[in-house]
């Protein structure tokens, strides 16, 4: 359990948080990160100026960098050019957080503890005791819990939160979940890489968060990446995708939840 830990922030339109965001990620991993820390933003060449203001950030902090890709590619790709660059530079924990403040840069120092206590990985969950979601009207609320149990009851997984995207791996659970074969996007991305992860055997832990509406900027998801989630979901299960290294152990031995 040593080494650095890297945070990776995908970036579309983010101009109004990108600069505050990163600015309270380094000084939680300052803290929570011992053995050092690094910050890459993966920028889909965003028109509202994001990838200057990145690029700005990189020459003030030695511990940030930059990720430039051409066109907006979905979160999905971002996160993959981003964990591969964060592997291939001998990151020993990545880590997945939205840059919009609705994850609290806070909350790394809990998923980044629960990952160094044992975990393989970390999820910051809304749906265990202690989690939430602070400004969802309830049809909101209803999809995104809705969409959490279909895909957990589809998978047979004992986890609560597939959806989100604040997560911390541990290095060896991404090299051995084979990230780089994952072809979903949005939520689907999410959930994919978490039940990988769950059928390699690996131990995953949510640790309760509480997810808050973006106060700047719009939100880039849509029904359509939802829709996708839904069918993506029973072809995960049944459609005999890779890599399947292990029978799933029973959905109350899979998930601990740190309280
Ligand atoms: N690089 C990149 N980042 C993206 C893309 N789509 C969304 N993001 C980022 O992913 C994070 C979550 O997206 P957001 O639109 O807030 O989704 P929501 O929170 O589900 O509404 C934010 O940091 C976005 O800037 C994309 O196509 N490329
Ligand atoms: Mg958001």
């Amino acid at each position: 359990m040593s080494g650095e830990a890297w945070l990776i922030l995908p970036t579309y339109n983010e101009a109004e948080n990108i600069e505050a965001i990163v600015r309270a990620a380094g000084a939680v991993l300052a803290d929570a990160a011992p053995e050092g820390h690094r910050v890459l933003i993966v920028d889909d060449g965003s028109p509202d100026g994001t990838g200057e203001i990145a690029e700005r950030l990189a020459g003030e902090y030695e511990w940030v960098e930059v990720l430039h890709r051409h066109e907006k590619n979905g979160i999905g790709p971002a996160y993959l050019a981003g964990f591969r660059h964060a592997l291939q530079h001998g990151a020993a924990y990545a880590m997945e957080m939205d840059s919009d403040f609705s994850h609290d840069p806070a909350d790394l120092a809990r998923l980044l503890g629960a990952v160094h206590e044992g975990a393989d990985l970390a999820l910051g969950s809304r749906y265990v005791p202690g989690g939430g979601v602070s400004d969802w009207g309830l049809l909101r609320r209803f999809v995104s819990e809705g969409g959490s149990t279909y895909a957990r009851i589809v998978l047979g997984l004992g986890v609560r939160d597939l959806t989100g995207g604040f997560k911390c791996f541990r290095r060896e659970t991404l090299e051995a979940i084979h990230f780089d074969s994952v072809r979903s996007q949005g939520y689907a991305f999410q959930v994919e890489l978490t039940y990988r992860a769950v059928r390699a055997g690996f131990r995953v832990v949510e640790v309760p968060i509480v997810f808050r509406d973006r106060q700047h900027g719009q939100s880039k998801m849509s029904w359509r990446i939802a829709v996708e989630a839904m069918w993506l979901v029973p072809r995960l299960r049944f459609g005999g995708q890779p890599p399947e290294p292990s029978e799933a152990p029973p959905a109350e031995r899979q998930v601990r939840t740190l309280q």
